[in-house]
């Protein structure tokens, strides 16, 4: 058992969380980490492996697609075997119970790895695109919008746009690309909105998604983390619960 934050702090948080009109939540790979998907930059983490910055931008796909697939594809074996773990329920569990008591409630999510879906968040804000969905490298009319591909592992590397017949791209947002603006518009506007928001598993580093608890904040809002070390949020957080996810969220709930 992982130490776990004094009851007071628990119990702080929790009235937070039940005096609250709005509530949203933003996870990081943190999130997933005890359904066994390695985040990136704890020790062994993915950017342990890999230098990202060859892998996770446009460049780099574009001068070698089936690198950079094949990098995506052994990560789908990884997240194609693993499980939503009781953080993921828990967060599930709370949008169930703001909605019936007619409360406001979104999950903003930067990970692609699809477990809060599978746990029953009905709508997760994905920043970050989801790593079972691709689109037409060469956005042909058919294959622009983002599409599945559950192949694991992939049957060809790169995978062919069924439309074009060009290849297709992970439907990810790499550095240095935008986001949908319309997934920016909606993280934007819950975090004007929710007078609480749960920041779980992320280190805060990665914009424009670092920015959202401050949105929440400069509006009044309160921040609870949930996270195992400090990072940047931590001294600015009204509540800090420092433990792992799957084992602090459930007693929160
Ligand atoms: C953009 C996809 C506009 C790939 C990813 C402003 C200031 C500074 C920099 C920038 C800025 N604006 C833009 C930038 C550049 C860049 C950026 O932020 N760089 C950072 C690194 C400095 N941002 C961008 O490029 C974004 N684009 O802003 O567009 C634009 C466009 C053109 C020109 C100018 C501007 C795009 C960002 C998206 C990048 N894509 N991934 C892939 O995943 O395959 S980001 C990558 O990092 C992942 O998606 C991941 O989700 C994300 C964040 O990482 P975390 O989720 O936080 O994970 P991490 O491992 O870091 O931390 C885990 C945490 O969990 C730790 O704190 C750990 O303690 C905790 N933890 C671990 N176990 C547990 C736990 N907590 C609880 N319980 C546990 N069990
Ligand atoms: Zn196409």
């Amino acid at each position: 058992m992982a130490t776990l934050p004094e009851r007071s702090l628990i119990d702080k948080a929790a009235d937070l969380i039940r005096g609250a009109q709005y509530l949203a939540v933003l996870t990081g790979a943190g999130v997933s980490a005890e359904s066994g998907v390695p985040t990136f930059r704890d020790k062994d983490g993915l950017w342990d492996k890999y230098d990202v910055t060859t892998l996770a931008t446009l460049d780099a796909f574009l001068a070698d697609p089936a690198f950079v697939w094949k990098w995506y594809d052994w990560r789908r074996t990884l997240i194609v075997k693993v499980a939503p773990n009781p953080a993921h329920d828990a967060i599930a569990k709370l949008e169930a119970r703001m909605k019936l008591a007619e409360k406001g409630f979104a999950l903003i999510t930067q990970n692609i790895d699809n477990l809060h879906r599978l746990a029953g968040s009905s709508d997760p804000i994905e920043l970050h695109g989801n790593i079972w969905k691709v689109r037409c490298l060469k956005s042909c009319r058919k294959g622009a919008a983002p599409f599945d591909l559950l192949d694991s592992p992939l049957k060809e590397i790169p995978p062919k746009c069924p439309h074009c017949g060009g290849i297709v791209r992970p439907h990810i947002v790499w550095f240095g690309e935008m986001l949908d603006p319309e997934d920016i518009r909606r993280a934007f506007e819950a975090a004007a909105q929710a007078d609480v928001m749960i920041v779980v598993g992320t280190s805060n580093l990665v914009y424009p998604s670092a920015a959202l608890p401050y949105h929440v904040m400069e509006d009044g809002g309160k921040v609870i983390e949930v996270n195992l070390g400090v990072t940047g949020l931590s001294g600015d957080a009204d509540v800090v619960l420092t433990g792992p996810a799957g084992e602090i969220l459930p007693k929160l709930v």
